[in-house]
């Protein structure tokens, strides 16, 4: 149980062992280390507890494997887990201390990079605080998603030493240390009994240690474990091995250990085929799978019904060795025959695919893979034979169907296929991309399994990005309906009687301008620009990617500042448009749609002759905890991507429950927020995502069309090689000019349709601002978003995946007795 007084005295006693310091002359950072580990013994007792009852209760437990998990600061969720939150801020008060102010000490653990990672992280949430046994397992980067500095428009990657300062919410485990093998060779032994033996020989080797951190259930006591694994020598310089000169060996070793977490590969929906990250991958899932069945089998004697009490999701198919792995150690460690160890693998890996972008297949070339895992590749190689002779079992003679789904096939490894054939469960994760899969992308492999595909519709934690993210509207919606709504989202429905009581729309739209207040400051404070709160602010902030179409929101950006030139006069509603991105660094165009985002923001917040209508910012390193600010003060939510393109969006769904209205196009769960919200409450535009396909279909279409038969589109693009934003300079973002007309490279012009759905879009903007004049009508819409955003709780997702997918227990933590 949480005490003032304690917890005071706790405070001051860490500050005195770890840094022989007293409070007064703590550092902030100092200050925030010593508050945290105070939290963290409060946690303490509960993870405790949690893990006796789950020993005592036996749970079937997920295991919840991801390369990624962007978690975003723990202190002041975890203080709202464990409802906390105003007593430390009190206690603190007393001490001298802004509990703010110590929460921007804590570094973002950013060891993710978008949608797919923070998805991990709100599912973990879900988890702890439904009450259900679960572990996250990932890797504990070195370095996690580097920072962006922004310097003369251009975006630079410095790195992100999120540990550097120790960060005091991990607990390292060496005591569940596992030995991981790489490279080398199987050598096959006959036993007496006749059985084949594997053995792999001649390999590097590292040691895994894992490092765990607290998930706190919401007022449930439950805590469960995110558990990341770091990686050691297994034997540093031994010296018997220099002695045999074996020196070059011994330094290999240590130098695997030291690469193979050193830091997350920046890409978003995209694959870039490096060997270390496939080494990533086996690495965090040998550890993992280990731990699995160590722990199984401290319970339960036969292994035949592991799936009975295990269940494996993997977060796409960056996990997807774990299939092979789990395979390797029922038949080379546990002795089960092949049928056997099957029958277990695929009653406990079940896959979530989150994007159907081409680039972002993983497809691993033979050699590679062979060399780096090669008891692994034998097994795949089997899995692949006979799944082939299934194929031909059901389609006879058709060659085109295994050229198609072939998990081996043209010199490589196809992971997707891999998790297909072998898991039990394939979902997509929203309705429309889910379909998509079905009908389009895996359409061969839903003819032949269909009963594995299902959807599961992404959601969001409401704990992070209101109650904690968005206080002020917290308090409000509690105030009005009571706070259910805290674990049990649909209850919020209960807000739409007040969308047209005038008090309660005064209220909300004056919560909504104080925070756009907050973050007009926190713009000042780092951009230098001066925004009004009272203008429009309408928000893009995700990952940078062509398919999300930043280009299409500047252009336009671009085309109001023409026509606020060209007519001084024109009746105009001040907007401010803000983004916030990173792109992968090695992603040129990208990086230039940053930079011509920058180059706009320069020239229009500093054209005065505009009276400051228009103000264009640039967030600098968008991550979780200034998200947090940023959803609470939108009026508007860009979602502009290609229909099709975006499997979900989930920063659809944290504007929503913020009370911003959707500008966006029917692709991902867009879909699924309209049919919520209502079209009336969200602005609709451009083709559908089964019109974007028919034009792929078809080779795409011709842009230069729109481009000579629209007058205002052609000036917007005259202007990215006329110099209007880059000083001049002519050159500067002609890639991306060429990217949109020209089709004398081997891409297809517009590829991503921007130019059809410009008109379009710029209508709808139109009906956006004309919508924001009438105050009430405003007010009610935003009322109402935050009021039918119920359906986009992670609680609900992961309750499907528990009744769909993993049939979990739930459970109940004593804690009597503690
Ligand atoms: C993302 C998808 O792009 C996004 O639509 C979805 O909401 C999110 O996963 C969670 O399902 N994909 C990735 C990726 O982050 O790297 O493929």
């Amino acid at each position: 149980m949480f005490n003032k007084e304690t917890f005071k005295k706790s405070v001051k006693d860490n500050v005195k062992t770890l840094y022989r310091r007293t409070l007064e002359e703590a550092t902030p950072q100092q200050v925030f280390q010593a508050v945290s580990y105070a939290v963290k013994d409060v946690i303490i007792d509960d993870w405790l507890a949690t893990q006796k009852t789950y020993e005592k209760e036996d749970p079937k437990t997920v295991y919840y494997m991801s390369m990624e998990f962007l978690m975003g600061r723990a202190l002041g969720n975890n203080l709202l887990n464990l409802m906390a939150y105003d007593q430390v801020r009190e206690a603190l008060e007393e001490l001298g201390f802004d509990l703010n102010a110590i929460e921007d000490q804590e570094p973002d653990p950013a060891l993710g990079n978008g949608g797919l990672g923070r998805l991990a992280a709100c599912f973990l949430d879900s988890l702890a605080t439904l009450g259900y046994s679960a572990y996250g397992c990932g890797i504990r980067y070195r370095y996690g998603m580097f920072k962006q500095k922004i310097e003369n428009g251009y975006q630079i990657e410095v790195p992100d030493q999120w540990l550097k300062d120790g960060y005091p919410f991990e607990l390292r485990r060496p005591e569940y240390a596992k030995e991981v093998k790489f490279g080398g060779y199987v050598r096959v032994e006959m036993e007496p009994n006749g059985k084949m033996k594997f053995i792999q020989e001649n390999y590097q080797s590292v040691l895994a240690i894992p490092f765990d951190m607290p998930i706190v259930g919401y007022n449930n006591h439950v805590v469960n474990t995110l558990r990341i694994w770091d990686a050691e020598a297994i034997n540093n310089f031994q010296l018997d091995k220099f002695d045999k000169g074996e020196y070059h060996q011994a330094v290999e070793q240590e130098n695997l250990a030291k690469t193979i977490v050193e830091v997350l590969y920046p890409n978003d929906n995209h694959y870039a085929g490096k060997e270390l990250r496939l080494k990533q991958q086996y690495f965090f899932i040998s550890a993992s799978v280990q731990a699995a069945i160590e722990k199984y089998k401290k319970k339960h004697s036969d292994i035949h019904k592991f799936y009975e009490k295990v269940t494996f999701q993997l977060n796409d198919t960056h996990p997807t060795v774990a299939i092979a792995e789990l395979m390797r150690i029922l038949m080379d460690e546990e002795g089960l025959e092949w049928d056997e160890a099957w029958e277990v693998t695929t009653k406990t890996c079940a896959y979530t695919n989150h994007t159907i972008m081409a680039e972002a297949l993983e497809k691993w070339p033979i050699e590679l893979f062979s060399k780096l895992l090669p008891r692994i590749y034998q097994i795949i190689e089997e899995i692949n034979r006979r799944f082939i002779m299934e194929i031909q079992q059901k389609y006879p003679g058709n060659q085109d169907k295994i050229k198609k789904m072939a998990i081996i096939y043209d010199g490589q490894v196809k992971m997707a296929h891999l998790a297909i054939a072998s898991g039990y469960s394939v979902n997509g994760v929203a309705k429309l991309h889910t379909e998509i899969l079905k009908n389009q992308e895996l359409k061969d492999f839903y003819e032949m399994m269909p009963w594995k595909f299902n959807n599961k519709t992404n959601g969001i934690t409401q704990r992070r990005f209101l109650l904690h993210g968005n206080q002020m509207l917290a308090a409000w919606v509690t105030d009005h309906i009571g706070n259910e709504w805290i674990t049990d989202l649909p209850q919020i429905s209960r807000l739409k009687v007040y969308a047209d009581d005038e008090k309660a729309q005064q209220e909300f739209m004056n919560i909504k301008y104080q925070n756009k207040q907050r973050l007009a400051k926190y713009i000042y404070e780092h951009n230098g620009i001066e925004v009004n709160p009272r203008s429009i602010f309408d928000v893009q902030v995700k990952r940078l990617h062509e398919y999300k179409r930043q280009l299409l929101n500047i252009l336009h950006v671009m085309y109001l500042y023409n026509q606020l030139k060209e007519h001084p006069d024109m009746d105009f509603y001040p907007r401010t448009f803000i983004f916030g991105a990173k792109a992968a660094a090695g992603y040129r165009r990208a990086k230039l749609t940053i930079k011509l985002i920058n180059a706009v923001a320069d020239v229009v917040n500093n054209d005065t002759s505009i009276g400051g209508k228009i103000k264009v910012v640039f967030i600098e390193d968008y991550r979780v905890s200034n998200a947090e600010m940023i959803f609470a003060a939108a009026d508007v939510s860009e979602q502009i991507s290609t229909a099709s393109k975006e499997a979900s969006g989930t920063s659809n769904m944290k504007f929503m429950l913020n009370g911003a209205v959707t500008l966006g196009t029917l692709d991902g769960a867009n879909v699924e927020i309209v049919e919520e919200v209502g079209e009336e409450n969200a602005f609709i535009f451009g083709l559908r995502s089964d019109e974007v396909i028919q034009y792929e279909k078809n080779g795409g279409y011709y842009p230069m069309d729109i481009f000579n038969n629209d007058q205002d589109i052609r000036k917007v693009l005259m202007q990215l090689i006329n110099g209007t934003y880059a000083n001049g300079d002519m050159e500067m973002f002609r890639d991306i000019y060429d990217s949109l007309l020209n089709t004398k490279s081997s891409e297809r012009a517009d590829t991503y349709f921007i130019l059809k759905d410009f008109k379009p879009y710029a209508d709808a903007h139109r009906q956006v601002e004309a919508a924001y004049r009438d105050e009430k009508r405003w007010a009610k819409m935003a009322i109402l978003n935050t009021a039918s955003c119920g359906k986009f709780t992670s609680d609900r997702t992961i309750q499907q995946y528990v009744d769909e997918i993993w049939h979990l227990d739930k459970v109940q933590i004593e804690t009597e007795g503690l």
